[in-house]
């Protein structure tokens, strides 16, 4: 087979020319193709089939243990200028690189089946979506993209019908750590990947196309390609508001995704759009819309569990690929934190017998699930649409133990832009006293395909384009007391911070002016269903002035990296920051 574009089949036979496969095949996406492959990876011991009973067409997958996450040291932008990739990214001029890694490509699918595959970020009708080639010789790889994106016959009319695509070269190679590359080319709309089989270097679509290659698009085009989930909240009278929100890892993201309403917000319903990343763009009106680029979930496995997140489990019941999680006796999966007790016995994520308190993790702490989204109990009714959903409220967050309140709104739209661009999580290191920060802006610091001083601006710039900018909002679950416990019950019971969010930007919602921004009282947070008295809110609300300004100093080194490309807007915030601290008594608290 070959396509009716020109561009696409030369395109195939330079790289067919280059890697030398037996053979081609393009992928149609159809039913028989994937159960074809999946017969195929099971014959050869890529697949594992577990419980047909239990999990009917599910299947696991253990990777080479040393190729089990991304690889930021050899994660390369690659632009004509360096100052283009940023103080953000690992940098190679292209024309090394292209050298560089096609040596590695040459013959290195000798023997093997080079599959194409036509995919498209977003619903295949959506004008927001954009589409790409994979072209990969793993197997695990398409069977993991058919779930993660449109693949197939209509993403490939749609690429004859526009012309353009992003091109992305992957090969599994021979996994050695050394000989392993994972390079963006932005200004070529190229990804070129050798050396894993793990889903973040291999499935292309994913970070590399919808985020490091998507953001520098949505630069040029005037829309924003984000690290964030997106979830849908209506009211009893059945008003709808959509959200989208970034968090550094492990902070929960895909939990708060599908987060369930809890004792006293009956008649409540979050909805789920997507919970990884957005493409949010402004419509004629210039309200900001946004779809969800991708098609599945690929969610880390340990640490979801019926407590934490309900919606996901019962999304992983058939139809899903787990890699690096444990296999029990009777062909069923687990993973630390799955159930409170461990199974008396099971295969480790390696394949090796394992039994509790034998000193190893059974699954790799980033073992995966890759699962349709359509399967996802609260997906939202619009989650397809193609002219995306209306984001009301952005939403960010770190994990900090101390200094920052629960939930707080921003003064501006610059401020939000300042609180993002600084946030991050604790380093959880066992260092005494002043815990340092390890800054994430906007969750996108491994993801930003150019310079994050110039991201920065492209918010800025895309605020200002704005009739109404959505309300921009921090967050902050992980608040502890003196003897290190969590203060904030956190999961469910997020759910009143979401909707004094909601409610804030609908102007009906009380707040105070607090020196980090507008927190809520007491009183206007909704307490139904759950005795969490005044006392312990004040604990988690306020500011300690010290604490407030060693932060501030600390942003001083994180904004300096990024030079001239700072926007003056950061550096202004920061000084507005110190300014209302210095002025502000020892101990910032609620007076009701
Ligand atoms: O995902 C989390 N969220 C967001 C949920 C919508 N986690 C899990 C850790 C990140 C992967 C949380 N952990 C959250 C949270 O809001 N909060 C905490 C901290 C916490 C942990 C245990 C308790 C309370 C808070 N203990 C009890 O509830 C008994
Ligand atoms: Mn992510």
């Amino acid at each position: 087979m070959t396509s009716q574009l020109e561009s696409l089949n030369r395109w195939v036979d330079d790289v067919a020319r280059l890697t030398q496969p037996d053979r081609i095949h393009w992928c149609d996406g159809s039913e028989a193709e994937n159960r074809a492959l999946i017969a195929q990876m099971e014959a050869d011991g890529t697949l594992i089939a577990l419980n047909p009973q239990t999990h009917p067409n599910c299947w696991l997958h253990r990777s080479h243990p040393s190729d089990v996450a991304r690889v930021e040291h050899l994660t390369l932008v690659c632009t004509k200028e360096q100052e283009d990739a940023g103080p953000n990214n690992h940098w190679m001029a292209p024309a090394e690189a292209h050298a560089k890694i096609d040596a590695l490509f040459a013959g290195s699918m000798k023997g093997r089946t080079m599959y194409v595959i036509p995919y498209c970020m977003g619903p295949i009708d959506s004008p927001i979506s954009r589409c790409g080639v994979e072209i990969t010789d793993s197997p695990y790889v398409v069977v993991n993209m058919r779930i993660m994106t449109r693949m197939g016959a209509p993403a490939l009319a749609r690429i004859e019908r526009e012309g353009t695509f992003v091109k992305g070269l992957h090969s599994t190679g021979d996994l050695d750590p050394d000989k392993r590359w994972i390079m963006h080319f932005p200004e070529e709309l190229t990804i070129k990947s050798i050396g894993s089989g793990y889903g973040g270097n291999a499935l292309l679509g994913k970070k590399c196309h919808a985020l490091r290659i998507g953001s520098w698009q949505a630069r040029s085009e005037g829309w924003l390609a984000e690290h964030m989930l997106i979830l849908g909240v209506e009211n009893p009278k059945g008003e709808k508001t959509y959200v989208a929100a970034a968090f550094p890892s492990a902070c929960g993201k895909t939990n708060f995704a599908m987060i369930i309403p809890p004792k006293g917000y009956e008649g409540w319903e979050v909805t789920t759009i997507g919970d990884d990343i957005a493409w949010i763009k402004p419509d004629a009106m210039g309200r900001l819309h946004a779809i969800n680029p991708e098609n599945g979930l690929f969610g880390v496995a340990p640490g979801t569990n019926e407590k934490s997140n309900p919606n996901a489990l019962a999304t992983l019941h058939a139809n899903c690929i787990f890699t690096n999680v444990a296999l029990t006796h009777d062909g069923d999966v687990w993973w630390e934190g799955l159930t409170e007790e461990a199974p008396s016995h099971l295969i480790d994520w390696t394949g090796k017998e394992w039994t509790p308190g034998c000193g190893r993790p059974a699954a790799h702490p980033n073992s995966r699930f890759t699962a349709p989204a359509s399967q996802v109990p609260s997906i939202d009714p619009a989650w397809e649409d193609p002219a995306g959903v209306p984001i009301s409220a952005f939403i960010v967050g770190g994990r900090v133990s101390k200094a920052f309140p629960l939930v707080f709104q921003s003064f501006d739209w610059a401020h939000g832009v300042y609180l993002a661009a600084t946030m991050g999580s604790e380093a959880t290191a066992a260092a005494v006293g002043q815990a340092a920060m390890r800054r994430d802006p906007f969750a996108m610091l491994p993801f930003c395909g150019y310079n994050m001083g110039d991201y920065w601006a492209h918010w800025l710039s895309i605020g200002r384009s704005l009739p109404e900018a959505p309300g921009i909002f921090r967050v902050n679950w992980f608040r502890k007391d003196e003897n290190g416990k969590f203060v904030w019950p956190g999961f469910g019971d997020n759910m009143r911070a979401l909707e004094w969010i909601v409610n804030r930007v609908k102007g009906r919602a009380g707040a105070v002016e607090s020196p980090y921004g507008w927190v809520p009282r007491y009183a206007d947070l909704n307490w139904k269903g759950l005795e969490f008295p005044k006392a312990k809110y004040d604990e988690i609300v306020k500011v300690d002035r010290e604490k407030g300004l060693a932060e501030a100093a600390d942003q001083v080194a994180h904004f300096a990296q990024f030079g001239d490309k700072l926007p003056k807007e950061m550096e202004l915030e920061r000084q507005l920051l110190v300014a209302r601290l210095e002025r502000s008594p020892a101990v910032w608290e609620l007076v009701a």
